[in-house]
């Protein structure tokens, strides 16, 4: 059956026709390809694979890019894609998040045409697949701090450290890596087989299980002078591409939310306990769902206006940081209640509510924490940055000795 849609405040009529044709092309693939294989994939730990050729084929990757004979959509109907796919699971949005945002659109932005040419059309065609190396084990929201070093030795980069809980990373073609160098940092192109270079799954995540989480590891690995990002000096360059993601994953985070909203609304209305009414009869239930219906209204507002300012070149990265925190955080709690209204059956993967509630957890914290948003946002109102509080001398003191034992190790 096709998903109907959530629309309570005639939101549609925000959207363009083109707009409204490429989410219902979206939705269309979602309900036939996605919704019959997704909790068979998700019991199995499996992306997929399937389904990348048919997303390369509906020009979902670099869908907002207009060269290379690519879509050239605007941010909002990018943004309709991604909230239809993570309907379908968070997996696939990721999938298409990080191919999207964070591969394509760094070496698109600051690679050298070479690496454009070469790059560009075989990650759009999903004949590559690509993955964006950024956290690492001791530092995650703190990327700035990071340990992989690359040294330059001739005509070649040497890559040396490690990389945590990287999307795609065992099953990339291409990784796109940061590190440290020259008193900067900068991004690296890393070829899969490059001597060197190697990953391992993260095994036993309970969340985004239809989707890879690999550690990357360099060690002595040479990569040819061209394969840095020309355009890269400083941790700015990551943080852009994050940007793109987190514009994403906002809309995203509505599809999620949409998906568990509709499960509960229609379980609740056939579901029939004490005295033959159904329990979407009691106050208690329709409390639930009406806010659930009301944070989705509101979320779908702020996810529109982010695209109209994006397309204006207005958007800025705190805006894009309230769209995230906020919309994965009503997310979260929409799949919460849902799960409840389900009683029993909402712990079952008969229905969709508990693998978008499981997924919804990495949602949160990928991308920037939903605390770190917070951060940002806090900074963006006050003008101070709290991330990092002045210490005490003697804290100061400890912070030292124990990044120089880490460092050590
Ligand atoms: P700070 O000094 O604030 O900033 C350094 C420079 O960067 C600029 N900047 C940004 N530029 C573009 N976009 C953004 N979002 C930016 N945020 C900051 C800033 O203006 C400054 O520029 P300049 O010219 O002065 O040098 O940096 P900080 O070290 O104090 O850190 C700030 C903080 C905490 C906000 C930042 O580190 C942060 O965002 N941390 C969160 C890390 C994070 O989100 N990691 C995500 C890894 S990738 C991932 O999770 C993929 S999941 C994919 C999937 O499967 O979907
Ligand atoms: P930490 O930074 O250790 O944070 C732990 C807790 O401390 C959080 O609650 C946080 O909010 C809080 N905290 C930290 N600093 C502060 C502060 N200053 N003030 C207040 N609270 C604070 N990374 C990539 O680079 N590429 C990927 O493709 C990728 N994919 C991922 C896929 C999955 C499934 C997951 C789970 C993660 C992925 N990540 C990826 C990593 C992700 O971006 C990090 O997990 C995230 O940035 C948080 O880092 P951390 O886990 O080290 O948590």
């Amino acid at each position: 059956m096709s998903f109907p849609g959530v629309d309570y405040m005639d939101i549609d009529s925000l959207y363009s026709e083109d707009e409204l044709m490429v989410r219902q092309t979206v939705r269309d693939f979602v309900d036939e390809e996605v919704l019959p294989i997704i909790e068979h994939a998700n019991r199995e730990e499996k992306f997929p694979n399937h389904l990348i050729p048919k997303m390369a084929e509906m020009g979902l990757f670099g869908a907002t890019i207009k060269e290379y004979d690519l879509p050239g959509l605007n941010n909002v109907a990018y943004g309709l894609i991604m909230q239809e796919l993570e309907r379908g699971d968070s997996g696939l949005r990721s999938f298409a998040s990080v191919q999207s945002g964070l591969v394509m659109y760094p070496i698109y932005t600051y690679g050298s045409k070479e690496q454009r040419d070469y790059w560009i059309p075989k990650l759009a065609a999903g004949e590559k697949i690509g993955c964006f190396g950024l956290t690492e084990p001791d530092f995650g929201s703190n990327p700035g701090g990071m340990r992989t070093y690359a040294r330059r030795d001739g005509n070649s980069w040497v890559l040396n450290g490690a990389k945590a809980w990287i999307t795609n990373g065992s099953v990339a073609d291409v990784a796109v890596v940061w590190a440290k160098c020259e008193g900067t940092i900068r991004g690296f192109i890393v070829e899969k087989g490059t001597p060197g270079f190697t990953t391992a799954y993260h095994m036993g995540k309970f969340s985004l299980r239809a989707s890879v989480t690999s550690q990357l590891f360099f060690e002595d690995c040479r990569i040819p002078a061209e394969n840095v990002l020309p355009e890269t000096n400083g941790l700015k360059y990551p943080l852009g591409c994050l940007t793109q993601a987190r514009y994403g994953i906002a809309w995203g985070g509505l599809g999620a939310a949409m998906a568990v909203y509709n499960t509960a609304l229609e379980y609740s209305k056939s579901r029939i306990q004490f005295g033959g009414m159904p329990i979407a009869s009691h106050q208690l239930v329709q409390n639930k769902l009406a806010w659930m219906v009301t944070e989705i209204t509101k979320g779908q507002l702020l996810a529109t206006q982010m695209g109209r300012l994006k397309d204006q070149g207005k958007l800025k990265p705190h805006h894009v940081s309230m769209g995230k925190m906020n919309n994965v955080n009503i997310a979260l709690e929409c799949a919460r209640m849902a799960r409840d209204i389900l009683g029993a059956n909402g712990v079952s993967d008969e229905y969709p509510v508990i693998r978008h509630m499981m997924n919804l957890e990495s949602v949160k914290t990928y991308e920037g924490t939903h605390d770190i948003h917070n951060l940002i946002i806090g900074h963006a109102v006050t003008g101070i940055p709290a991330y990092n509080p002045p210490m005490s001398a003697q804290a100061e003191q400890e912070a030292t000795e124990r990044a120089a034992e880490l460092a050590k190790k």
